[in-house]
């Protein structure tokens, strides 16, 4: 039986194609603390932390979140957020070292998503599929790397505020801090960092900025895994400019979780596509 675990960066808190478990990660301010699993209230953090005026932050699951999560399975696969903004890798990596101490026969994997939520749910599936066809451990691991190549992560993001709180944005990128209907259109650089494509007045210029990204790194009309903070709107709008092109995409749209929603911010949108590289 392989068992998959995620982060929650992965914005999915159940995920029926296989075992699954999603490790959560934490928003914090000095006064209250939100776990991000299935039982956190999006609406209400989200009021809270606009209400609340002091600093506010996250941290990554604890070398013992991960070491739970991957017990109860003789194989497993994990993905986490990138590496290139978060200790979340670091953590499940030293987390399978001592999993293996105590249990040498387990085959774990971690892999770095060097990304974050709709980027993860593709890997997520991929590994579903592969795991469906019966093939073995390793050729599933190898195949999903393999796969990894050919999925890429962009969004426009309706602020950077929590991003350049907490020092996870450049300079440049933070500069747009508190300008009022920018959006900052961007992409997971290959580092796993985030890269700014343009700055954009409004969903009407963005939205457009976008498909051409996307049509610039590959798009053909494969997969598109869409996340919104709180903006079903956008997404369907988004959505129907791609059907628009592309009728044959398969597309998902869905709410961002909590950890995403923090950093993405109120209206954002995270799409993670394949390229039609083989
Ligand atoms: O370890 C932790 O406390 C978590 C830190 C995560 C920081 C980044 C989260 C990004 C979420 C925002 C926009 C997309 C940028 C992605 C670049 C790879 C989503």
């Amino acid at each position: 039986m392989i068992k998959l675990v995620s982060d929650s960066s992965c914005d999915l808190y159940e995920f029926p194609a296989m075992p699954f478990q999603a490790v959560p990660l934490t928003i914090s301010t000095d006064r209250a603390s939100f776990r991000d699993d299935a039982s956190l209230n999006l609406t209400e953090m989200l009021d809270y932390l606009k209400s609340y005026n002091g600093r506010s932050y996250t941290a990554c699951p604890s070398i013992d979140d991960w070491m739970s999560a991957f017990s109860g399975a003789d194989q497993v696969c994990a993905i986490t957020i990138t590496s290139g903004l978060s200790g979340s890798y670091n953590s499940a990596v030293a987390a399978r070292e001592l999993f293996l101490q105590k249990h040498p026969d387990v085959k774990i994997r971690i892999f770095d998503s060097l990304s974050t939520g709709p980027e993860l749910c593709l890997l997520m599936e991929k590994l579903a599929e592969l795991t469906a066809q019966g093939l073995d451990f390793d050729i599933i691991c190898h195949e999903t790397e393999a796969y990894q190549e050919r999925t890429r992560l962009f969004f426009s993001l309706h602020s950077v505020h929590n991003l350049a709180q907490n020092g996870r944005v450049s300079k440049v990128a933070a500069a747009a801090v508190g300008v009022m209907g920018i959006r900052i259109v961007g992409t997971a650089s290959p580092e796993g960092t985030l890269a700014t494509i343009s700055k954009c007045r409004g969903d009407r210029k963005a939205l457009p900025e976008l498909l051409k990204q996307m049509d610039l790194a590959g798009y053909t009309g494969g997969k598109v895994r869409i996340s919104h903070v709180q903006n079903p709107e956008l997404a369907e709008t988004f959505s129907k400019m791609l059907l628009a092109k592309y009728p044959d995409a398969d597309i998902r749209c869905y709410s961002a979780g909590g950890l995403c929603s923090y950093y993405a911010e109120l209206g954002s949108l995270l799409i993670g596509m394949e390229t039609g590289k083989d």
